[in-house]
């Protein structure tokens, strides 16, 4: 147990680590172990398999060969290293966009018994942002031409991406000069695979300013156009009650596990759990009922919208199984492990996947086709009511952890619970900013990483963070994490809020960390930003809000396009682990010193979450005193180094 508790802070997680130690069941920590001596060269980025000369690797410090065969420095491998990880994350999020907008298209030709519009008030609000005309026309007309203007997003070759327009003139400007403005979703990523094969691009300053110009593609193309579809076809998410660790399991139900990104076919899931005549085959079975909860961002989907409970976050994916009370684990993209089939040979759980693009070895595939998908629904349905007949319940184990949450802030949300429902308007937050009230806005955001005790890291910070004022917003496994710590609840805020942020959150009843939603609804808080200078009194741009991100625990490429991508549109970002940069002097000073003389933000690395947490707040505090506000209007914990980091910024 001892050596359990330092892979994870969660209790769950270690009392589920503890009975895949007696089984000898192997999990995520146990082939960390095994890979002891991770390559260094990997890590730092001076590895270069882009041609077959080589691979490549170049020592730092003069030690070993200082160039690959063709002549690429250590400056150039490393940026194109880094360029090509921001385009995989990005085509992720992109393509995740393009089903979205797919399903949408169906919607609106009527071709779908499931897809509906069931977000009209964000479907006018986005054709009037778009020019696209509303007067006499259907919901599915409109529609029909949101998801051709947005299908153009991705083919689009000249002129700047249409969602860049909602970033403050200066962004649009720094992009500008810095050849970062964005342009056509699938052009940016192809282009940034071009310029990083062998013998293209090799000034390494160029290739980073490219990899700014990629993740912005992600930032306001693929993640803001799948929130945005999302909201449109599943509904605008509103302010519910959950819950959430993998006490939500229940032992006397089929229980269903929905893991990984996309919602066309979780959604619908819902809907099918809740069918009557599945409960009356579930009951026949014997099963008290269906319940369907969820792990990382797929869950966050459907808890947004419908209250579904979470189950866990990344590193709880393969725990979940070891409950021996999962009957189907439904997985479709990103961040689903290979090794969940071979828990079939240990458990009764099917494993089923579903996307085209990824199949599971060992894993039943059940394809989803958007034109079927209530059939393939309820099809899933009856393989875990199948699966359930043949639970051992010998082997059923579930943790009583199950913690309440609540979720479903958006940019519309947060406005209107701060302005009042007739009166929506960010000018309460500016104002509570302005006053000193709240000390700023944090969002902490990204994974789990088995080099980091599960969840430590993000409750650490979010703690450190409101303790100070500082506002946290949230999504992803971050969320899911500090759901499970409880912090997502409003009497949170008396617990662990300073006394500024205390008083916003008692004025108005909400929690001092705001779960904003999935890895793609990090485009949330983009438009907050953007609603937050709009509304003035914080600046003309970005840069100069008092706002910083985080990802302390990340481990994805996605994480990496985000983090670009805050980057460059102006917000610092603090992370735990360095990037796969370090193996360049050059690359670790340009990207955590000069790229600001572009974007006006920086990246850090700490991998200590109290000190991360203590550079986002010295940040904040400078924004503060560039914009001419006062310090905190209560006494604070953290002030220590303010004087010297206002100095610094002259
Ligand atoms: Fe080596 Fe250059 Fe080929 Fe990379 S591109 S593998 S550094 S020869
Ligand atoms: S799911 S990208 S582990 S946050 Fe979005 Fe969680 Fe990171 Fe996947």
């Amino acid at each position: 147990m001892a050596e359990q508790k330092r892979r994870s802070a969660d209790s769950a997680s270690v009392a589920m680590l503890d009975v895949a130690g007696n089984l000898g069941v192997q999990t995520a920590w146990d082939r960390l172990d095994a890979q002891k001596g991770q390559c260094r060269f990997g890590r730092e980025g001076l590895c270069c398999r882009h041609c077959f000369m080589g691979p490549c690797r170049v020592g730092k410090d003069g030690r070993g060969p200082q160039q690959g065969v063709c002549g690429a420095t250590a400056e150039t491998i490393v940026a194109r290293n880094l360029l090509r990880h921001v385009a995989a994350g990005t085509a992720a999020h992109c393509d995740h966009a393009r089903e979205i907008v797919r399903a949408l298209l169906m919607a609106a030709e009527g071709n779908s018994p499931v897809y509906q519009i069931r977000g009209p008030a964000k479907l006018h609000a986005l054709a009037e942002e778009y020019g696209i005309a509303r007067d006499g026309r259907s919901d599915r007309q409109i529609a029909k031409d949101l998801a051709e203007f947005l299908l153009a997003e991705f083919g689009r070759q000249d002129g700047a991406l249409a969602n860049t327009r909602r970033a403050p003139e200066q962004q649009q400007k720094n992009w500008a000069q810095g050849a970062a403005t964005p342009r056509g979703i699938d052009r940016e990523v192809s282009t940034a695979l071009h310029m990083t094969a062998m013998g293209v691009d090799n000034d390494p300053e160029h290739l980073l300013l490219a990899a700014a110009r990629v993740a912005l593609v992600d930032g306001f193309g693929g993640s803001m156009i799948a929130t945005d579809v999302s909201d449109v076809l599943f509904g605008q998410p509103k302010p519910l009650r959950a819950s959430a660790n993998l006490g939500v399991l229940k032992a006397d139900e089929v229980n269903i596990l929905v893991h990984g990104h996309e919602p066309t076919l979780s959604d619908v899931m819902v809907a099918a759990s809740r069918d009557a005549e599945l409960l009356a085959e579930a009951k026949a079975a014997g099963a008290a009922g269906i319940n369907l909860a969820g792990i990382c961002c797929t869950a966050n989907e459907v808890l947004m919208r419908h209250g579904v409970p979470i189950a866990g976050n990344f590193l709880q994916q393969e725990l979940a199984l070891m409950t021996g009370a999962v009957d189907v684990m439904l997985v479709d993209v990103q961040c689903v492990f290979p090794s969940l089939a071979e828990f079939e040979q240990c458990f009764h759980t099917r494993v089923v996947s579903t996307s085209p693009k990824a199949q599971f070895r060992g894993a039943k595939h059940i394809a989803f086709e958007e034109e079927r998908a209530w059939d393939t629904a309820r099809q899933i349905v009856r393989e875990a009511i199948a699966a359930f007949g043949r639970r051992d319940p010998g082997k059923v184990a579930i943790p009583h952890e199950r913690q309440p949450l609540i979720a479903g802030f958006t940019r519309e949300v947060v406005s209107e619970i701060l302005g009042g429902r007739y009166r929506p308007s960010y000018r309460p937050l500016n104002d509570a900013i302005q006053t000193g009230r709240i000390r700023g806005v944090a969002g902490v955001v990204g994974c789990n990483n088995p080099k980091f005790p599960q969840d430590e890291s993000h409750l650490a910070m979010v703690k450190e963070l409101i303790r100070n004022d500082v506002l946290v917003v949230q999504t992803g496994c971050s969320a899911i994490a500090c759901a499970k710590g409880g912090l997502l609840t409003p009497e949170a805020a008396m617990q662990h809020a300073g006394e500024g942020l205390q008083e916003v959150c008692r004025a108005v009843g909400m929690p001092p960390v705001l779960h904003c939603g999935s890895c793609v609804d990090n485009s949330r808080i983009l438009t907050t930003c953007a609603e937050m200078v709009a509304e003035g009194g914080l600046g003309d741009s970005f840069d100069k809000l008092p706002v910083a991100g985080a990802a302390p625990e990340w481990m994805s490429e996605k994480a990496i396009a985000i983090g670009m991508y805050f980057v460059a549109s102006g917000v610092s970002v603090v992370i735990g682990q360095s990037l796969p940069v370090e193996g360049s002097a050059w690359a670790v000073d340009f990207l955590t010193r000069e790229i600001e003389k572009h974007f006006g933000a920086t990246w850090s690395f700490e991998p200590d979450p109290i000190k991360a947490a203590q550079l986002m707040i010295d940040h904040i505090d400078c924004k503060r005193v560039e914009l001419g506000l006062p310090a905190s209007m209560y006494p604070v914990p953290y002030a220590q180094k303010t004087v010297e980091a206002v100095a610094a910024v002259g």
